[in-house]
């Protein structure tokens, strides 16, 4: 158990740590930055942190290893690039360990310098012999980490309203759709290392609009009407995208924090498209917002105890967050502490919150078919949480494979054990499959009730569509580019009989880069399905459409602004959480 335990927060902690230059390359031409662990998956938890290093001031001890403030800037700009996302950005232990100076003094700097040189079998990459960091930036960091770590800022109201604004206010706005945009089969595509979304029709395929956004833009969801865009950056700038204006465009920004992933808005009758929501990884909070203006209105800490040992967590990330659709509520899920908050929203300034003990750490999630339960991976105990969302209980925690990473996952109808949600793993080469209908079959509801093999490790995101027979699951950070770049789809009518294999990267026509492919798409009719092949930054990537009923290639879109195309979300899918 306990070796098994540290294999996974091997894996766990070493995906945290690379840095986002290493996505340009190929596995094949990375220096090994850990030898049990490929760059591909480095680089997923390795995104740069968004706090600034300017941000943290600095704070020395006289009783650790001298460090001068030109080396401290340094240090602290390697830290939030290369070891923040693992290890915290207060150094208390998040996915990885705690580096706090209680810990690293007694340990000492030749210590610390062999570790952070030749790295650890527990994950903690060889930055040192890999050639990522310098010999002097070894000895650096070796005494930097037995300072007081520096604290980025707090960020309240008036940092928020600083930072907020409303480029055209809501009654400069159309009152009517404007363009002649068919906005149920739009889609808004992830341009993440260009820091823009671009907006795509999905009836022609052609790119309408790119519109600048946050840094490393994350995902887009949409207001219940559809009108409303809303995109998160890791720097934790939301905006606002009105689509009834003749050109689609930003009409509200502002910034709720240093670092973030997720953002929601309303859905509960009556509270239609009335507030947003974003959850900040730095600090450790969520705000709601006027859904029309981004107005920050009420801003809660999720710092608190971890569930189970019920140990103080002081820096827990806000993950997931939907809407719900039984009460006026938000389903926040917190990942360090391993909470789900739901989030009564009808009367903010009594605000009342429901804490459902789940389990560490929360990431991604989405509702079984009739929208009523959440389905949240905690993927560091390789459990799902079911939620009920009319009850807000907890229903079952599922036990699945290695690190699940579903998405929003994926609803159909097992032909032997009815309705399922289904999930990838990051972690092993398994899908599991868990019973969601607790009326009609009882007997399999909240169970696993059937694994299937599919390519290979590291799937990030699993689809079908109600009106689909078919189930895509992507591998795009498996470390074989064969697997990375194609995609497998099985028939939901006859799972015993395995998956086929559509070769997604030699569709799209290019033959350079990594060409990982990532994150099946439906358009609403759900006869499409569509998936991005996921270049370097300076190389050419794709979106590749498949024709759903034949699984042949339907498009290929092409165009020198689809930089680091990732997520796609497609209006009418997103707004009413089909998938
Ligand atoms: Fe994501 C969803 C966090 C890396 C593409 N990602 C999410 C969600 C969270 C999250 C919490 C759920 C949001 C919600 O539903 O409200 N992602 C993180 C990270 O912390 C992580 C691991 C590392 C980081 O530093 O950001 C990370 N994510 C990535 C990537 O590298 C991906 C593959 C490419 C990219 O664009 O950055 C990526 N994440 C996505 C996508 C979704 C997502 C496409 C939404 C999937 C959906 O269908 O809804």
């Amino acid at each position: 158990m306990k070796t098994r335990n540290l294999k996974l927060a091997s894996l766990v902690a070493a995906v945290a740590l690379a840095t986002a230059s290493a996505w340009a390359q190929s596995d094949k031409d990375e220096k090994p930055v850990h030898p049990s662990t490929p760059p591909s998956e480095l680089m997923y938890k390795g995104a740069p942190a968004g706090v600034k290093p300017g941000e943290a001031p600095q704070t020395t001890e006289p009783s650790a290893p001298p460090i001068t403030k030109e080396e401290f800037n340094e240090a602290k700009e390697i830290y939030f690039q290369r070891c923040a996302g693992c290890h915290g950005v207060l150094r208390k232990g998040a996915t990885g360990k705690p580096l706090t100076p209680d810990i690293t003094m007694k340990r000492g700097t030749d210590y610390l310098k062999i570790f952070i040189n030749y790295g650890s079998p527990a994950g903690m990459p060889n930055w040192g012999t890999s050639g990522q960091l310098t010999e002097k930036q070894v000895d650096l960091m070796a005494r930097f980490l037995q300072q007081p770590a520096p604290v980025p800022p707090e960020f309240g109201l008036a940092e928020m309203k600083a930072t907020w604004k409303v480029l055209v206010p809501p009654e400069k706005r159309p009152k009517k759709k404007m363009n002649k945009l068919n906005l149920q089969n739009l889609f808004s595509v992830t341009l993440r290392d260009a820091g823009q979304i671009a907006l795509i029709d999905g009836d022609s395929k052609k790119i309408v609009s790119v519109i600048d956004t946050g840094y490393a833009v994350h995902i887009s969801r949409l207001s219940y009407s559809g009108r409303y865009l809303y995109v998160i950056g890791r720097d934790a700038q939301v905006n606002l995208i009105d689509l009834w204006m003749e050109k689609p465009d930003n009409v509200a920004v502002v910034k709720v924090g240093l670092e973030a992933r997720s953002v929601e808005s309303s859905k509960y009758k009556g509270w239609e498209d009335t507030y947003a929501i974003a959850g900040a990884y730095w600090p450790p909070q969520y705000t709601i917002m006027k859904g029309d203006t981004l107005e920050p209105l009420k801003i809660v800490s999720t710092r608190g105890m971890i569930v189970g040992t019920q140990e103080y967590h002081p820096e827990p990330r806000v993950a997931s967050i939907v809407a719900s659709h039984f009460h006026p509520e938000f389903v926040v899920n917190v990942k360090e502490t391993g909470k789900t908050l739901m989030v009564d929203y009808s009367d903010i300034k009594n605000l009342k919150v429901t804490t459902i003990d789940t389990a560490r750490f929360l990431h991604d999630g989405g509702f079984d078919s009739t929208q009523r339960y959440f389905m949240v991976a905690a993927n560091n105990s390789n459990k799902i949480a079911v939620i009920d969302t009319k009850s807000d209980k907890l229903m079952q925690l599922v036990d699945v494979g290695k690190i699940p990473h579903p998405g929003r996952g994926a609803n159909f109808v097992d032909p032997k054990y009815g309705p399922v949600w289904a999930t990838g793993d990051l972690g092993d080469d398994e899908i599991a499959l868990i019973g969601t209908d607790p009326v009609k079959h009882k007997a399999n509801a909240w169970k696993l009730v059937r694994k299937l093999k599919s390519q290979g490790g590291g799937s990030l995101f699993i689809k079908t569509h109600p009106k689909s027979h078919h189930l895509y699951v992507d591998n795009a950070l498996n470390p074989d580019p064969k697997i990375s770049t194609t995609v497998a789809v099985y028939d939901t009518r006859n799972l015993d009989k395995g998956f086929s294999v559509l070769p997604i990267a030699e569709w799209s026509g290019i033959t350079e880069g990594p060409r990982r492919v990532v994150q099946p798409e439906f358009n609403k009719a759900g006869d499409e399905v569509w998936f991005s092949v996921w270049n370097g930054k300076a190389q050419e990537s794709a979106l590749v459409v498949v024709d759903d009923k034949t699984l042949k290639l339907k498009a290929v879109i092409k165009d020198k602004r689809l930089i680091t195309p990732t997520g796609k979300f497609n209006v009418y899918n997103t707004q009413h959480d089909v998938y």
